[in-house]
Order: structure tokens, then sequence, then C-alpha cells
């Protein structure tokens, strides 16, 4: 289902430079217990970013998914780029989230970094219906202009591949503005800020009890942990050994 949507992913890194680098051992591929499942993920080294993580999940007709995060480097507050694409076969249910992760919630950020978001979100109303959210509290580390949306086969078809590629140049747009102007807040917030995402991100993530149910506990644990939100595994120890 996703196919098409990761290889173009991958590509637009590509253009931009960027090089694979490894997956830490045992987490790049993973077969499900009952053997029809498989999570693949890939990690990018991309001039701009500190990390830019990708997973694709194929559990056919049950669940499809595409998953990816960019974290850019400390030196560049820019929003943190957040995708997540849920394809339910059986009951032909769309799950779509993309969004520029904002660091902050404050308007002086959203007018510096979402002007391009903004377009997007009235450009495709089919995509920017939904607001209910059930994990997450929708004013911590998602915009007001994500493109998030419950849906069926016809937004699939139809809306989703043209937002999709809107979206992704839309963010190398925001990229490349960044690097030209300056960032306002502090390296050392940023990384904060960044960490206190994975932080959260592992707590709420609604993935988990579905890793736990196809890979086991302890190799989701390890996914989660270790490759989906590094940064929730800091502890004072690193924050004082790493400045
Ligand atoms: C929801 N994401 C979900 C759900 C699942 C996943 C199973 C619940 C589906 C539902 O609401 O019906 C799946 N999440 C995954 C998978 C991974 C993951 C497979 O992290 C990892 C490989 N989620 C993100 C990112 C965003 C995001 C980067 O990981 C931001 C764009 C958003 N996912 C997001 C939101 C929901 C969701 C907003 C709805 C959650 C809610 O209702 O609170």
């Amino acid at each position: 289902m996703f196919d098409p949507f990761l290889k173009q992913l991958h590509t637009s890194i590509r253009i931009h430079g960027g090089q694979l680098i490894p997956v830490p051992e045992g987490l790049a591929n993973c077969v499900s217990i009952n053997g029809k499942g498989t999570i693949k993920s890939w990690l990018w080294q991309v001039s701009g970013f500190r990390r830019w993580r990708v997973t694709r999940l194929d559990a056919g007709d049950s669940l499809q998914v595409l998953n990816s995060v960019a974290y850019p480097d400390y030196n560049n507050d820019q929003p943190i780029l957040g995708i997540d694409l849920l394809w339910f076969g059986r009951t032909k249910k769309l799950v779509a989230v993309l969004d520029f992760q904002p660091l902050v919630q404050d308007q002086h950020y959203f007018d510096r970094h979402f002007k391009g978001l903004i377009g997007l979100h009235n450009r495709f109303p089919e995509l920017s219906r939904e607001k209910t959210m059930r994990a997450f509290d929708p004013q911590k580390y998602f915009s007001p202009w994500l493109l998030f949306c419950r849906g069926g086969f016809e937004q699939a078809n139809k809306s989703l591949p043209i937002a999709y590629k809107a979206f992704l140049d839309c963010y190398w747009d925001l990229e490349e503005k960044s690097m030209k102007g300056t960032s306002e807040i502090e390296p050392l917030e940023v990384r904060r800020l960044q960490t206190s995402y994975d932080i959260y991100s592992a707590e709420r993530d609604p993935a988990h009890g579905l890793f736990v149910s196809l890979f086991g506990k302890s190799w989701s644990d390890r996914f989660l942990n270790e490759f989906l939100f590094p940064g929730s595994l800091h502890n004072q120890t690193s924050e004082m050994f790493d400045h």
C-alpha cells in the first residue's frame, strides 16, 4: 500500500545527499511471531539533520504502516518532521498523520515555521478534518495545522499521494529557509526539547501494544527505546558527560 510513498521518501532523502547508515544490531528487520508480518527500518545521515529514521510495517491485509521522523540539527530550531500512515486493509480504513511537529507552541514560532503547512492544511481539507486524539495531547508536539485523517479508500487513493508529495516538498523548503535564517532557540534548548519529544512519544506511542503482539515484548521494548525514540534513554549521567 505505502511502497510508492516509501520510495518517494527515500528518493527525496537521497536527492538531498542522504546516506544510509546502520540500524542497531537486530532492529533493522523482524518477522512477526505468526510469520505473517515484517517490519523493516532504515536510518539516514542527511546534512542538516542529526537523525532521520524510516520504518515500514507490512502485516498484509491487517495493517500496512509507513512511519518516519526527522530530527533537525540542534542548531536549527525548525519543527521535527513526523509521518505516520496506517492502512487497515480488511476494514479499508486509513489513518494518515503528516505534521511539522513544533518544538514549542508559541505564535512567534508558528509565524516563523508554519506558513507552508498552513497552506497545505487549507488545500487539503479532506485530510485535515480529524480532531480527536486518544493517545496524544494535540497541543504537545503537534501543530494546529497537521494533516490528520481517519478516512477510507477515497482519501487514500486520491488526495493522500498528492498531499504527501506536497508535504515533503514543503518540509525541504522549510529546511532550506531555516538554514539561511537564524535559529532563535538556543541549541542546548533545542536538544532538551527534542529529547523531551522522544520521552513523551515513547510513553504515549499507540504502536507499542501492536508491536508487542506482533514481535514480542523484549524486541518491541528495544525497538521503541533504542530505535524509535532513543532520546527516551537519556539520563542524568549522559547529560552530564555530553556537555
Ligand atoms: C496513531 N499510530 C497510531 C496508531 C498506531 C500507530 C497503531 C493508532 C491507530 C488509530 O488511532 O486508530 C502506529 N506509530 C505507529 C507505528 C509506529 C509509530 C507503527 O510510531 C512506528 C513504526 N505517530 C508517529 C508520528 C506521528 C504520529 C511521527 O509516530 C506524527 C505525525 C501521529 N499516530 C499519530 C497520531 C495518531 C497516531 C496523531 C492518533 C493517536 C490518537 O488518537 O491520539
